[in-house]
């Protein structure tokens, strides 16, 4: 016989709102079956082949995706703990043989989370606790590599007014795993800090990011004419990334569009 769930049940194991059931069993991809009182009742075996078809990339209504992973990482991202998400990125990372592999496919699913909230089909308050535990998870992952005291440091920040840490916590993963040190300051770090801190010969690289709530380029450029001299004195790398609206091409460092191109430029291929 086949296994009922309700729609909070399936939206939980997709990774998607209730919404998101609701149009599916309306669109009939999905089946469900009406309880006496009128209730939906989804077929469980329905909605995992659903999601099975849509992993791979075939496209459905009402589903943009980056090739099925961003789906996939959006579902865990929202529905798991810190600890079984701390596990499904180390499977991950034996799976893909890197952290800025698996780094970029996590930047997919965070897309994805962003897409959905968009339409609609996730909360505020889903987004938040994702966002939160995914965060504590790489921080343990990135504090459990061993360290030899010999490591060049890099600094890690947001650009001012803009709060979306979570680029920084997959770098930070990526910088250990090629031995560098990462060095957070947090975000609104007053600029003369900053620049004291980066000019004090301690640090060897500065990471910068700015997502797409960082949409206005004059303010960008700005602060990067800023920071930019700094680090050429000081003869410090200036990296940038994230969808912010950088100014293209930069006059300062050198901005990327993912981890593992990144991942090339720290060691040397590029
Ligand atoms: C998670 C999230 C949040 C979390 C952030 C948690 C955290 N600590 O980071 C919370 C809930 C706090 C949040 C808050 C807000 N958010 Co928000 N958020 C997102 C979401 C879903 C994911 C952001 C993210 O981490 N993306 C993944 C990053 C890592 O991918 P990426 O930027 O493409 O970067 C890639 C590479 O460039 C690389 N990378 C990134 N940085 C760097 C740096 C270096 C040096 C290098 C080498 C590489 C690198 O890593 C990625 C790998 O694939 C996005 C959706 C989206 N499309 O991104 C919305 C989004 C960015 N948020 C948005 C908004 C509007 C907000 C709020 C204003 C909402 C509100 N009303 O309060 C606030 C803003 C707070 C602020 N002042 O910044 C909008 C921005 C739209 C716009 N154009 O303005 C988005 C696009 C959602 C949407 N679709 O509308 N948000």
């Amino acid at each position: 016989m086949d296994t009922l769930i309700t729609t909070a049940e399936a939206a939980r194991i997709a990774g998607v709102g209730v919404t998101s059931i609701k149009r599916w069993a309306d669109d009939e991809l999905i089946r469900v079956i009406r309880t006496p009182g009128g209730h939906r009742r989804v077929v469980k075996a329905d909605l995992v082949e659903f999601i099975r078809r849509t992993s791979k990339g075939t496209s459905a209504p009402g589903i943009e995706d980056e090739g099925g992973t961003g789906v996939r990482w959006a579902g865990i991202i929202l529905s798991d703990d810190v600890l079984s998400l701390q596990g499904t990125l180390l499977q991950a990372r034996a799976r893909l043989g890197s952290w800025h592999a698996v780094a970029d496919e996590i930047g997919q699913g965070l897309r994805e989370i962003g897409r959905r909230w968009e339409r609609g089909e996730t909360t505020a308050l889903e987004e938040h606790v994702g966002s939160e535990r995914l965060m504590r998870a790489l921080a343990t992952l990135a504090d459990g590599i061993p360290r030899s005291g010999q490591e060049r440091v890099c600094l890690l920040t947001c650009v001012p007014g803009d709060h979306h840490t979570l680029g920084l916590s997959l770098l930070q993963l990526c910088l250990r795993e090629a031995g560098w040190a990462a060095l957070w300051v947090g975000q609104a770090t007053p600029l003369d800090d900053l620049l004291s801190l980066a000019g004090s010969g301690q640090i060897h690289m500065l990471a910068l990011t700015a997502s797409a709530a960082s949409s206005d380029r004059r303010e960008l450029g700005a602060f990067l004419d800023l920071v930019g001299p700094a680090c050429e004195r000081s003869g410090i790398r200036l990296a940038m990334g994230g969808a912010g609206a950088w100014p293209d091409p930069p006059k300062f460092g050198k901005r990327f569009h993912s981890l593992s191109e990144f991942h090339e430029f720290i060691s040397g291929r590029t």
